[in-house]
């Protein structure tokens, strides 16, 4: 049989990086079947075009996962396939809380024909097979012979063939910057960011987070060895390319559990494994120094933490207490001497949030080393402990809001501003955070830093700033680009300036030599 993975586009970026899911579950399909992945991010499809996919590749099983915000989009694309006769099986957070909605039995149309529910490493094979037998169930549970809700334990996970695999289209370097990259260094055209996971689970239990609820407040971790393994592969892939490739290790607490994540460390370090990466870790446990250390020495190259609030009462009320405000700046500087960044998410329309919200993290942010800093909107998604007290509460505006997504827009009132002023303060955050201004502020900042840390500092403010100004086209990035000329301008000269420099060291060197 051959079957199509499909996840669908976000519709606000492009391909930052492929999502994991797909790559995870073609490597557990059972042997005899084909399977074609196709990541709606980089390969943009609309209704049509996937009915007409699947008729002209003789598809016989299609699976789709999403998010809560994709799944408008994913449900439309699930229609027009199954009104040409291919099943369709979903899985992923949102239906897996939403199951009765996708399947049609709570008053709305059915959109797929299975659903998979939590995590399907174990369900997958399976439904491949009874689909193949023309068998297909309606709901596919991660339970043993009990009826007891089962977790795979990631110790034998599957290897992943990165080094086959065609990334082609999850280049994410703007083609109108090939020229300047390649001027930099052999291989900077091509940048891929991959997906990895180290482990699953989080007991943090954060109100707004649905990751303690999915894979559970037990933590648990695949073998150093089967992750090293994995880095290795995408080191020689790179290197064999000449290529730029870089791990997202979408663990959603890559430190959760100090004492593994420093002997992980270790043994990247001692299989030289090192990739450049990012991975998300809490504030709190980035208090280690020794943690600290091994993250630079390993190739850690940015943090993302999500700060949320600069208001300990805001974080109090989503059971994220255990963030402390007046130690960030200490952690981002722990960070950035070992040249580590971060990215730092922040949510505003919480309960305690005032307008100026945005002009107070501001402040704070403008006396920490540069960063990314990125943020949204508190949004309730569908069986999160949010969701329900929000609804208690009357306060949910778009009780549905995925039905209709609308980036950047509460679903809720928020108690001490309005929905619109909520919407300003995030505005204001982006806008303030990347104008051209600020970008050069922020490059200017490490001006005693090595070129590259800066053109990394600048390339990844330039890509952020598309997160919230659409920079899809061509002429988005050369508006962008003119804007920020002066910044980009300066960086290049200093680059020719120092290859000038090191090539007439080398003809002194050379004279000398002879003489
Ligand atoms: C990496 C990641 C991202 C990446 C992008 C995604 C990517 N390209 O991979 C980045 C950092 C950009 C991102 C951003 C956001 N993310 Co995010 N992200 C994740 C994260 C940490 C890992 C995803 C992952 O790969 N997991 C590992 C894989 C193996 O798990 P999985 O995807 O769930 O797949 C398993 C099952 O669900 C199932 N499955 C999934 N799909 C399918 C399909 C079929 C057919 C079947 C059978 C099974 C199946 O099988 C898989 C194996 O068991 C998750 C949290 C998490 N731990 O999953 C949040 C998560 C997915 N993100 C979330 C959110 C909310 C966001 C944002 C909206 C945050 C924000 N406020 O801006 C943005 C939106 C991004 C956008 N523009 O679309 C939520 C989604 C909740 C929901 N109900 O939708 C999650 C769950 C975290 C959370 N806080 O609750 N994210
Ligand atoms: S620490 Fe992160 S992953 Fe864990 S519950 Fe909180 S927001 Fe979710």
């Amino acid at each position: 049989m051959r079957i199509l993975l499909y996840n669908p586009d976000n519709g606000v970026t492009r391909n930052f990086m492929p999502h994991l899911w797909m790559f995870l579950l073609k490597a557990l399909t059972p042997a005899g079947h084909e399977v074609l992945l196709i990541d709606g991010n980089a390969q943009p499809m609309d209704e049509e075009g996937i009915a007409r996919f699947v008729i002209e590749e003789n598809i016989g099983l299609v699976g789709i996962g999403a998010m809560t915000r994709m799944i408008a989009k994913a449900y439309r694309m699930a229609d027009a396939i199954r009104a040409v006769g291919v099943p369709v099986v979903m899985g992923g957070p949102h239906v897996t809380e939403m199951a009765d909605e996708a399947l049609g039995r709570s008053g709305g149309p059915q959109h797929a024909d299975a659903v998979a529910l939590g995590e399907a490493d174990d369900t997958w094979p399976k439904i491949v097979n009874d689909a193949a037998a023309g068998t297909l169930k309606d709901i596919y549970a991660p339970v043993d012979a009990f009826g007891q809700e089962q977790k795979p334990s990631l110790q034998s996970y599957p290897s992943i063939p990165w080094d086959t695999i065609d990334l082609a289209q999850f280049n994410i370097v703007p083609k109108v910057f090939y020229p300047m990259l390649q001027k930099i260094g052999a291989g900077w055209g091509t940048f891929r960011i991959i997906p990895v996971e180290s482990g699953r689970g989080c007991p943090y239990g954060c109100e707004f987070c649905t990751v303690t609820g999915f894979f559970g407040d037990s933590i648990r971790f695949r073998t150093n060895k089967s992750v090293v393994d994995e880095l290795l592969l995408l080191k020689a892939r790179a290197s064999s390319e000449r290529g730029q490739i870089a791990v997202f290790f979408i663990d959603d607490n890559f430190a959760i559990n100090v004492k593994r994540t420093k002997s992980l460390l270790r043994d990247i370090i001692a299989a030289n494994a090192q990739v450049h990466w990012v991975a998300q870790i809490s504030a709190n446990l980035l208090r280690d120094e020794e943690l600290v250390d091994l993250i630079a020495a390993a190739g850690g190259k940015w943090i993302f933490i999500g700060m949320e609030s600069i208001d300990p009462a805001n974080l109090k009320d989503v059971n994220k207490g255990f963030n402390k405000p007046g130690e960030y700046a200490a952690v981002l500087e722990r960070l950035a001497q070992r040249n580590v960044f971060a990215i730092t998410s922040f949510i505003f329309g919480m309960d305690n949030d005032t307008t100026g919200v945005a002009d107070r993290t501001l402040h704070e942010i403008q006396n920490w080393p540069p960063g990314l800093p990125i943020f949204g909107l508190l949004t309730p998604l569908p069986a999160t402990p949010l969701y329900k007290r929000l609804e208690a509460a009357g306060r949910l505006t778009r009780p549905k809001h995925w039905q209709e997504f609308i980036p950047f827009a509460m679903a809720h009132t928020p108690l001490r501003m309005t929905i619109s002023e909520a919407h300003a303060e995030v505005k204001h955050g982006w806008a303030k955070s990347y104008s051209p201004a600020a970008i050069a502020k922020a490059v200017a900042s490490i001006a005693h830093k090595p070129l590259g840390y800066r053109v990394n500092i600048l390339i990844a403010r330039l890509c952020f700033r598309g997160i919230y100004f659409p920079q899809m086209g061509r002429f988005a990035w050369a508006k962008t680009i003119a804007e920020n000329r002066r910044t980009i301008f300066s960086l290049i000269k200093e680059a020719f300036t120092a290859r000038r420099a090191s090539g007439q060291d080398a003809q002194e060197v050379g004279a000398s030599a002879s003489t």
